[in-house]
């Protein structure tokens, strides 16, 4: 008889971009394969649970189409038409192109280009270390988090607060403006768990009856970019009937009778014809807030995804200073703990090469920035070679005609490191195999959560992947670029990095699997004031002295609201353009990742756009039928779903479909708009006019 195969568990980290950065149990079937992936039971944050998405790995990593050797273009651009050649011809070539661009334009001509395919700190941030020290063109990151840290940072002068897991003390849970079902399953754990335990209120603030705004006990369903109207209305609010903390406005904020006086004029009747809400429901969220000491403001990143986004986070934000909500335990607010873990990057980034006379390019305005936009270009020569790791620009940029038209240059060099044939890999010259999370060696901080977390390689990756490190050190090599961090192995720098930040050894880490790196509850609090030097919240922030504003400021801020108000410079629909469409996160893809995945394929189904029945009978379109949508970008097709769950003049297309799910080949992205936001840049996805037609 066979003895029964004995199928180990290990620990991982999710990698993907996702705040819930969840510790993960992997059943690792050989050498070569695991089998199901399971939540952590003992890390206090995932308590267990994870996305669906994530429990069926398998059929991500063992995906037959996983890009498995380095290959060269052998047909037109973006025609996925390869040859395979040796990683020493792959790293060849790109290392020459890289030179030659460097000869005749300047080090500026090239532009390493990445996000946070995965979030490992060596393996994604690694490639900045080339980047310093060659002084190739830098790389301002403005696709995901500059409106929703900034926003918040301008009240509390640093990206941290309240414990996560104290939701589970709350008697009311605030989600706004995430769809945290979907997005960052753990927070409806928390929340969930208050419910149950306390009989916690949960309150949901959205632009549609998404599967979180379906869990909540109050919903709010609000016009897209009025969230500052509601967040001021609230206050009046409380100030009117005696709500506000007095005492602690007092004591904590910067200017509480201004902001009072302020506020006179933005009553309830006042909000409700700005956000379509009406009076009553208004007042009972204020009431509900105002008479509920711990009252948590879970914050997410959806709503800031608007013009006036940032100026609307901070809003949302001093809520909970006017409640005082912050001096009690289950009460205050939290976006992202970014600010709590303090890690020494410079092995990482090389950062003792930094100059900051360095151009930074925007990573939204990618469009612009191929076409020879001379502002994006701040001015200097043009780019010559991309070198692509972890990211889909193709797919997930805004104004893709412009991004496409760019790929598409034959005088550009491309080069990709990628796990699947993305829509960004099919454009590349040169396309090199990598390895996913089990394969390698990384850590990882938790955004929504307090863990830094070890994730080991698991598993031998197939064919010839290789990690990032690897590729960018062999590149390193091959150029010329000197540092100590090129070469070393991933375990090493994790070890160095990890002292140099007072975290103690990789070897502890790997022993205890993660490092809590929880503050206390006064500092989590504020409670011996918040982070500006004077230790007073910010209704009045000056945008120019948040920490953020230190990599530059951006977009209109200069003519920003100096109080929490309703900013009316969102996208307005007008005749040509009479709808405003969001283009919200679907479940089961992340991004553009899991598109590739039949599990998520099927749930997700082919992209479309949610309508309220009366625009479809409006505009002459029908339930089940494509429609061409356009904005003053571009035009793509969707089709018309019926859906009463949102406000008339408002349409949502949910997920990062592939561009060639879409019929015409041009995606969701063809419509949105690389704008800089303001005061610190981003891109207002779900801000978008539009018209729709049948086709
Ligand atoms: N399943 C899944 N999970 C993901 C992702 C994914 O694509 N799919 N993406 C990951 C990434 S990179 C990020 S940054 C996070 C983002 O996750 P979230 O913080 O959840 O942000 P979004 O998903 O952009 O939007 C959340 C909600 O905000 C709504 N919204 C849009 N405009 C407004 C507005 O003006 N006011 C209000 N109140 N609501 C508005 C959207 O309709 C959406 O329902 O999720 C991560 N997790
Ligand atoms: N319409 C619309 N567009 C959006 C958004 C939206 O809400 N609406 N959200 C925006 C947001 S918030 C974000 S953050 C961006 C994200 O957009 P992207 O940064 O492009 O994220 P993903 O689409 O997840 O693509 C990550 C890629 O990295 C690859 N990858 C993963 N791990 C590794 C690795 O270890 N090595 C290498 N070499 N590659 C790896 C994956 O295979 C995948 O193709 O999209 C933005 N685009
Ligand atoms: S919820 Fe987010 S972090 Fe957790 S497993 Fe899913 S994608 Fe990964
Ligand atoms: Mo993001």
């Amino acid at each position: 008889m066979n003895a029964p195969v004995r199928i180990k568990t290990r620990p991982s980290v999710c990698p993907h971009d996702c705040p819930s950065a969840c510790a993960l149990e992997v059943e690792v079937i050989d050498g070569r394969s695991i089998g199901r992936v399971r939540g952590a039971e003992d890390n206090s944050y995932t308590a267990g649970v994870i996305c669906a998405k994530v429990a069926r790995y398998a059929e991500r990593i063992h995906h037959p189409d996983r890009l498995l050797h380095p290959m060269k273009r052998t047909g037109p651009k973006g025609s996925g038409q390869f040859e395979r050649i040796s990683w020493r011809e792959a790293l060849d070539l790109t290392a020459a192109a890289m030179l030659k661009a460097e000869a005749e334009f300047g080090a500026e001509s090239v532009w390493p280009y990445y996000y946070a395919g995965t979030m490992g700190r060596v393996q994604r941030d690694g490639i900045n270390r080339l980047r310093h020290v060659k002084k190739y063109s830098g790389f301002y990151q403005t696709i995901c988090i500059n409106t929703a840290w900034g926003g918040f940072m301008a009240g509390t002068g640093k990206l941290a607060g309240v414990d996560p897991r104290e939701m589970a003390k709350s008697d009311c849970v605030v989600i706004w403006g995430t769809n945290a079902v979907a997005t960052q399953v753990n927070v409806m754990t928390h929340a969930i768990h208050a419910r149950k335990e306390r009989g916690a209120k949960i309150v949901a603030i959205d632009i549609y009856m998404n599967d979180t705004m379906k869990q909540a006990d109050m919903a709010l369903l609000l016009r897209p970019g009025t969230d500052g109207a509601l967040a001021c209305a609230v206050m009046h609010v409380l100030f009117r009937e005696g709500l506000a903390d007095r005492a602690y406005l007092a004591r904590y904020t910067d200017c509480p009778q201004e902001l009072e006086a302020h506020l006179q004029s933005r009553t309830p009747e006042w909000a409700a014809a700005i956000t379509g809400l009406n009076v009553a429901e208004i007042e009972a969220f204020a009431r509900l807030v105002g008479t509920t000491k711990k009252t948590y403001f879970r914050l997410g990143y959806g709503f800031s995804r608007q013009r006036n986004g940032a100026a609307n986070m901070h809003a949302a934000l001093c809520i909970s200073a006017v409640t005082g909500a912050w001096l009690h335990e289950g009460g205050g607010a939290f976006h992202n703990n970014g600010g709590i873990y303090h890690l020494h990057t410079g092995l990482i980034e090389g950062l003792d090469h930094y100059d900051p006379k360095v151009r930074r390019l925007e990573q939204a305005a990618i469009g612009r920035v191929l076409t020879g936009d001379a502002f994006a270009l701040r001015n200097g020569p043009p780019v010559k070679v991309l070198v692509v790791q972890n990211t889909n620009p193709v797919n997930v940029c805004p104004e893709q005609d412009l991004v496409r038209q760019g790929f598409a240059r034959e005088d550009l060099f491309v080069a990709v490191h990628e796990q699947f044939m993305t829509e960004t890999a099919k454009y590349a010259d040169v396309l090199m195999p990598a390895t996913m999370f089990m394969e390698h060696d990384d850590f990882y901080t938790g955004g929504g959560h307090m863990h830094i977390m070890l994730g080991r390689k698991l598993i031998d990756a197939p064919g010839e992947a290789r990690e990032n490190h690897w590729v960018i050190s062999e590149l390193a090599r091959r150029l010329g670029a000197e540092h100590r961090g090129f070469g070393m192995p991933v375990s090493a720098i994790i070890d160095e990095t990890l002292q140099k930040s007072g975290w103690g050894t990789l070897a502890e880490l790997e022993a205890n699997k993660w490092i809590v790196c929880q503050p206390s509850f006064e500092t989590a609090h504020y409670i011996k004031g918040f982070a500006y030097q004077d230790g007073k919240f910010r209704f009045k922030p000056d945008w120019e002295k948040v920490p953020y504003a230190k990599d530059g400021m951006m977009g209109p801020w200069q003519s920003m609201p100096r109080l929490p108000d309703h900013w009316a410079v969102t996208e307005a629909p007008d005749s040509a353009y009479p709808l405003k469409l969001a283009t919200s996160p679907s479940r089961s893809f992340l991004n553009s990742t899991f598109s590739e995945t039949p599990g998520s394929q099927k749930r997700e189904g082919g992209p479309s756009l949610m309508m309220h029945p009366d625009d479809i009978e409006r505009y002459g379109l029908a339930e089940g039928a494509e429609a061409l949508v356009g904005s003053p970008r571009g035009e793509t097709v969707l089709t018309i779903r019926r859906f009463d769950g949102l406000q008339p003049g408002v349409a949502i297309a949910e997920g990062i479909h592939p561009n060639g799910a879409h019929k015409g080949g041009k995606g969701i992205n063809a419509l949105t708009d690389a704008a800089q936001v303001a005061p610190f840049g981003g891109a207002p996805f779900h801000d978008n006019k539009v018209w729709v037609r049948a086709v």
